[in-house]
C-alpha cells in the first residue's frame, strides 16, 4: 500500500528515474490523515485510467510542470496537464498579456507554445523519466488540426515514432476546444455543439482507444449540458469544466484596456461558483460520464464542493501563479477534509451533494439533513456516506 502523509511533498527524497522510466502503479494509494489518523483512499478513475489521486495542475499555468518539480515532486499529483499544444511552434498574443482583477486573473496568451513535436520530445519524455503522469491537453484551429496533433500523439503512444518515446506518460488527452483568446469567437468550438462534436470525433479516431480523450468546455454558452451531450456523442470518454470565462479589464488611468488582446480569460476565485454549477449540472444529465472539475480551486474545501457537485478529478490553477505548492497541499487538505467527513474513500464522494437534494419536480419538503439515526451523523449536520452509499460511483 502507498501512503501519503499530510505535509509529505516537501520532505520526500526525490525519486529521480528509479522506476526505470516508468509510470507507477497505485493500486491502493491512500492517504492517513494527519489530525484524525483515518485513512483515505484517494484513487480515482477516469473513464479506464486509474490515478493515485484526483489533483492535477490546470492547463497553462504550471507549463508541463517542470518549475514545480522544485517544490514538490510532480509525480505525487494524480497529474500534471500540459499547457494546451498546437501543431506548429506559436508566438501568442502581443504583450500585455496579463491583468489582476478582484478575485482572479485575465490572461490573453494566445496560445503561445513550442509544438507538439518539441512536447513530445522533451516535456512528456522528462515527465514520464519523472514517473509522472500527463495530461496533454491540445488545441487547434480548425478540425484538422486537432486531428494531426492527436495522430502525433497517437503515434508517440504507441512507439512507432521514436526509440525511448514518451508514451508512458500520457495517461489522457484533453482536447481544448474553449481557449476564449482566439481571433474570432467563431472559433471557440466549444460554443456550438456541432463544431465541438467534429473536434472530439477526429481526435477520438487518431488515439488508441484506451487513451480516454476529455473535452474542454467553456463556461460561455446558454446551455453547457447540450455542449458535454454533443461531445459524448461523438466520442468523449469524459468532460473537463471549465475554462476561462470571456472578460475584458481597462485601466482607469490610461483609460485604455489592460489587455493588449483586449479581451482575456477571467479565472481564479471569481469563477469558481461557476465551474461548480457546470459541474452540477453535467453530473446531473451525465451521471455515468466522469468530470474534472476546474476553476478557481485554492484550497481543499475549494476541492470538495467541485467533488460533491460531481467531478472525478480537479485541477489547480491560477493559484499557482502565488502558491507553486498549492496543488500538493490542495491534495493533503482534501483528504483531510474527506476523513472529517467520514469518507473512506475519494470516489465515494464524487457527486455526494446529488443526493442530498430532491430536484424540484419532487415537491416542496426538505430532504433530512439531521443526520438523526445515522450512526457516522457528523457534525457537518449531514448523514454520513457510509449511511448513503456503498459503492463509489
Ligand atoms: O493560451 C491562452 O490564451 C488560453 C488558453 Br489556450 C485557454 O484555454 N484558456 C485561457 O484562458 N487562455
Amino acid at each position: 500500500m502507498t501512503e501519503i502523509r499530510s505535509g509529505h511533498g516537501a520532505d520526500h527524497h526525490r525519486r529521480g528515474a528509479a522506476n526505470g522510466g516508468r509510470p507507477t502503479r497505485y493500486p491502493e494509494h491512500t492517504h492517513d490523515s494527519g489530525s484524525s489518523g483515518a485513512v483515505v483512499n484517494m484513487t480515482t478513475r477516469l473513464a479506464g485510467v486509474e490515478l493515485p489521486n484526483p489533483v492535477m495542475t490546470a492547463s497553462g499555468c504550471a507549463a508541463a510542470g517542470r518549475e514545480l518539480d522544485q517544490f514538490f515532486r510532480v509525480d505525487e499529483l494524480g497529474a500534471v496537464v500540459t499547457k494546451s499544444i498546437m501543431l506548429a511552434p506559436r508566438a501568442g498574443r502581443a504583450t500585455p498579456r496579463m491583468a489582476e482583477t478582484p478575485s482572479g486573473m485575465l490572461n490573453s496568451i494566445g496560445l503561445q507554445g513550442q509544438g507538439v513535436d518539441q512536447l513530445c520530445a522533451s516535456d512528456l519524455r522528462w515527465l514520464r523519466d519523472r514517473g509522472a503522469r500527463a495530461v496533454v491537453s491540445i488545441a487547434g484551429g480548425r478540425v484538422e488540426e486537432y486531428a494531426k496533433i492527436a495522430g502525433r500523439l497517437g503515434d508517440e503512444i504507441s512507439g512507432s515514432r521514436a526509440e525511448g518515446a514518451s508514451d508512458g506518460a500520457i495517461a489522457l488527452v484533453e482536447v481544448n476546444i474553449s481557449c476564449p483568446n482566439v481571433e474570432d469567437r467563431g472559433q471557440v468550438f466549444a460554443c456550438d455543439p456541432v463544431a465541438a462534436g467534429a473536434v472530439v470525433e477526429a481526435v477520438r479516431a487518431e488515439l488508441p482507444g484506451h487513451v480516454p480523450v476529455f473535452a474542454k468546455l467553456s463556461p460561455d454558452v446558454t446551455d453547457v449540458v447540450s455542449i458535454g451531450r454533443a461531445c459524448v456523442a461523438a466520442g468523449a470518454d469524459g468532460l473537463s469544466a471549465i475554462n476561462t470565462l470571456l472578460g475584458m479589464v481597462i485601466d482607469v488611468d490610461s483609460m485604455r484596456p489592460a489587455l493588449a488582446g483586449l479581451t482575456g480569460g477571467l479565472s481564479g476565485p471569481a469563477i469558481r461558483p461557476v465551474a461548480v454549477r457546470c459541474v452540477w449540472q453535467l453530473h446531473a444529465a451525465l451521471p455515468d460520464v466522469p468530470i474534472i472539475g476546474v476553476g478557481g480551486i485554492k484550497t481543499g474545501l475549494d476541492a470538495l464542493e467541485l467533488v460533491l457537485a460531481g467531478a472525478s478529478a480537479v485541477q489547480v490553477g491560477t493559484t499557482i501563479f502565488h502558491d507553486p505548492g498549492a496543488p500538493i497541499r490542495v491534495l493533503a487538505e482534501l483528504a483531510d477534509a474527506l476523513a472529517a467527513r467520514g469518507f473512506a474513500r475519494f470516489t465515494d464522494c464524487v457527486g455526494y451533494a446529488h443526493h442530498l437534494v430532491r430536484s424540484p419536480h419532487e415537491g416542496d419538503s426538505h430532504p433530512d439533513l439531521s443526520g438523526e439515526g445515522a450512526p457516522h451523523a457528523s457534525r457537518f449536520g449531514v448523514n454520513g456516506p457510509s449511511t448513503q452509499r456503498g459503492e463509489p460511483t
